[in-house]
């Protein structure tokens, strides 16, 4: 039995904590056609990915050697290739600088850890076509062509199940390198890459080799695909794809790029049915949730660029990533935030300290955030405020950044990023309140707490205990 549910879906796109994008409608489909079991078991196979909440991304391919910089540039990182239209054959020479001896897995794996994230999803194969494991499916692979050897993904991805983490991998379909596929401009631009429809069926059929290789060498849970925009990918070809693979592991999760249906690309949802899991906002955070059984995640940069670049010292403070994770909870999202390792294998110190902040906020407060459901509080309120109509005669949305509440059986977390005084008030709809506490005191000492019909009032004291995100805890009668 196939149950299918339509939600229809108002997106604004929040760049970054700054600005507001278009307004879009779209459609996410939570069961798609071509998958036949039933939105329970797919909310079985999709509970560890639903609770964990916070995911790292990595990074880390060839483009780490130049580190971002070529000919007086200073701006590049992963899509080195395509920005330079660099000769395949000369590109391909920085593989023999490539020596990361400084690559300590089970580092990694603390890092993320100590971040309070719990799932690692990292770059098996970008853009650029070079496999970071010893695969049968190319020899333009690290064991192959680098002074180091040996693959790098089975390491990271035993350390992590050792840690208690999840582990994923993230897998380019278009790629610059194969021979299958021409660049859209030689010798300027390599995207989005021309196929050569003799060939289409043989690299297809290299993408399964590789594939079937992440899932049987590295138990892979998240298969993360992009580049899949080109006109020669269709969903027709995602269907087929998705269907192998979930053949090979039934309790595979794999995002909607392994289609090509996504609407306003970095919007990352589906328009129409779609393919594949989970949405896959991109470097944006979605006005509002989508409603039970349609599963996403927004994956961002730490600082500017995904790859390492050593000029890029942009990065976001603990306090915006802690109030972009409470946002993306509160509208039942997963965070994806990226780090790009350099080419010994270092994860930058700058990334680390910031991710040991954000770890340090969810010790105290990850009841708040894991295995938490959406705000059960109606409409907008703690996200986004309509404004009267503007110039274009358009409403506009404006984020608001005073609160956000998140949810679990029998309470409410109010996650207080402006402290609102000596009195915290909402119109509780249907929350029906019970006591109060802060969750980030040891004593849990119950605060004055009134609800008179819709309104609920509770008495805070005079300051924040943390000034990033205090979570005010409503014990509730469900
Ligand atoms: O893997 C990361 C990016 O490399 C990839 N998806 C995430 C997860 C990605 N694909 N497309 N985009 C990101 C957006 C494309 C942005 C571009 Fe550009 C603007 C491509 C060329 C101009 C960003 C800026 C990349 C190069 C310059």
């Amino acid at each position: 039995m196939t149950i299918r549910f339509v939600h229809r879906a108002i997106l604004a796109s929040l760049i970054a904590m700054s600005s507001v994008a278009q307004a879009q409608d779209l459609k996410q489909t939570a069961v798609p056609g071509h998958n036949t079991e039933t939105s329970e078991q797919r909310a079985a196979r999709m509970a560890w990915w639903r609770d964990a909440r916070f995911g790292m991304f990595i990074h880390w391919g060839l483009y780490a050697v130049p580190a971002g910089e070529w000919n007086g540039r200073k701006d590049l990182a992963e899509w080195f290739m395509d920005q330079t239209g660099i000769a395949r054959a000369d590109y391909e020479r920085f593989a023999a600088q490539f020596n990361p001896t400084k690559y300590d897995p089970e580092e990694w794996v603390r890092i993320a850890k100590d971040a309070g994230m719990k799932y690692i999803v990292i770059t098996s194969k970008h853009h650029e076509g070079f496999a970071m494991w010893d695969t049968k499916g190319t020899d333009y692979n690290i064991a192959k062509r680098t002074p180091y050897a040996k693959g790098v993904l089975k390491p990271l991805a035993d350390a992590a199940r050792r840690a208690g983490l999840h582990f994923g991998t993230y897998y380019s379909i278009m790629d610059w390198h194969d021979p299958s596929q021409s660049p859209a401009q030689p010798g300027k631009h390599y995207n989005p890459t021309k196929m050569d429809l003799a060939r289409k069926r043989a690299y297809i059929e290299e993408m399964k080799t590789e594939l079937a290789e992440l899932i049987r060498e590295t138990h892979t849970e998240v298969l993360w695909f992009d580049g899949e925009w080109m006109d020669w990918w269709t969903n027709e070809d995602g269907r087929e794809l998705y269907a192998y693979l979930r053949g090979l592991d039934p309790n595979l999760i794999i995002n909607n790029r392994v289609g090509n249906s996504r609407a306003g690309s970095l919007a990352g949802m589906d328009k129409g049915e779609g393919v594949g899991d989970f949405g896959t906002p991109e470097q944006n955070i979605p006005a509002r949730g989508f409603g039970p059984g349609v599963y996403w995640e927004t994956c961002m940069t730490l600082n500017d660029h995904w790859g390492y670049n050593k000029y890029d010292d942009h990065w976001k403070s603990p306090a915006v990533i802690v109030r972009n994770l409470v946002d993306i909870a509160s509208k039942g999202g997963n965070y994806l935030l990226n780090v790009g390792p350099d080419a010994t294998g270092t994860i930058p110190a700058p990334a680390v300290a910031i991710l040991g902040d954000v770890g340090s906020w969810l010790k105290v407060n990850g009841e708040s955030i894991y295995g938490t459901g959406p705000t059960p509080f109606a409409g907008d309120r703690g996200s986004y405020s309509k404004t009267e109509k503007s110039g274009d005669g358009k409403p506009k949305w404006i984020p608001r950044w005073d609160w956000r509440a998140t949810s679990k059986k029998g309470k409410v977390y109010v996650h207080l990023f402006e402290w609102p005084g000596k009195t915290f008030r909402v119109d509780a709809g249907d929350v029906h309140a019970k006591s109060a506490y802060l969750l980030a005191d040891p004593s849990h000492a119950p605060l004055q707490l009134a609800q008179n019909g819709k309104t609920l009032e509770v008495q805070l004291p005079d300051k924040p205990l943390d000034p990033v995100d205090t979570v005010l805890v409503i014990e509730t009668r469900d």
